[in-house]
């Protein structure tokens, strides 16, 4: 059994570049940080590989700096190069435990689950936390399947009470409210801060929720 990674999943930041309109995700990063996100992740799907090193590079470095914890989506290598407090796990990407062997006990594990078999699966890897979503409709994500809506983390909050359970998925200011009164740890989102003009000015009304 290993220790509790502990950590804020109040406000995550998915720092995705499609979404970003051609600016920086390091300097999106950076207003993120500024605006109180309390942890960053990269999602990054399409960059060369030599890009993502560097841009994850530099997002850990702002996020030591800051004192908040840094995931990257998918890549448990880039995770360990960059200097990354953990990974976030689909189903096709490598086994949890194996990023555990990898990035060794201290690392923050996060994974998905959208209804109650995910969960059940997932739990199995004991992950740190689990992105439920998604919460409402999204253009971010193609495969992302029908709303599950905020009764859903009610739903998965009653089967499993302890583990941090964060909203993912069209969540923006006006309807965040309602995730985290149905239970959850925290809002996740990627377009409403990195799609916003005012990056800083978006995470601050997410956080002053
Ligand atoms: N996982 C479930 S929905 C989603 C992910 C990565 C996309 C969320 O993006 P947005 O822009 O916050 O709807
Ligand atoms: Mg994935």
């Amino acid at each position: 059994m290993t220790t509790p990674r502990t950590f804020d999943a109040r406000l995550y930041v998915v720092l995705d570049p499609a979404v970003a309109g051609g600016r920086s995700v390091v300097e999106i990063a950076r207003q993120a940080i500024a605006g109180g996100a309390t942890l960053l992740q990269l999602r990054d799907k399409c960059s060369p590989d030599r890009d993502i090193l560097d841009t994850a590079t530099a997002i850990a470095q702002l996020c030591r700096t800051a004192s908040i914890p840094f995931i990257v989506n998918d890549r448990v290598d880039i995770a360990w190069a960059s200097g990354a407090d953990g990974v976030h796990l689909g189903h096709d990407d490598l086994p949890p435990a194996v990023a555990r062997t990898l990035l060794g006990d201290d690392a923050i594990i996060g994974m998905s689950a959208g209804n109650l078999a995910e969960l059940a699966a997932a739990l199995r890897a004991q992950p740190d936390y689990l992105g439920v979503g998604p919460m409402y409709a999204t253009r971010t994500k193609s495969d992302a399947g029908a709303p599950v809506g905020p009764a859903m983390i009610r739903t998965l909050r009653e089967a499993a009470p302890t583990i941090p359970l964060v909203g993912i998925g069209g969540i923006t200011a006006e309807n965040a409210a309602a995730v985290l009164a149905a239970g959850a740890d925290g809002i996740a989102v990627v377009s409403a801060v990195v799609a916003a003009r005012d990056v800083e000015a978006a995470t601050r009304a997410l956080r002053c929720l």
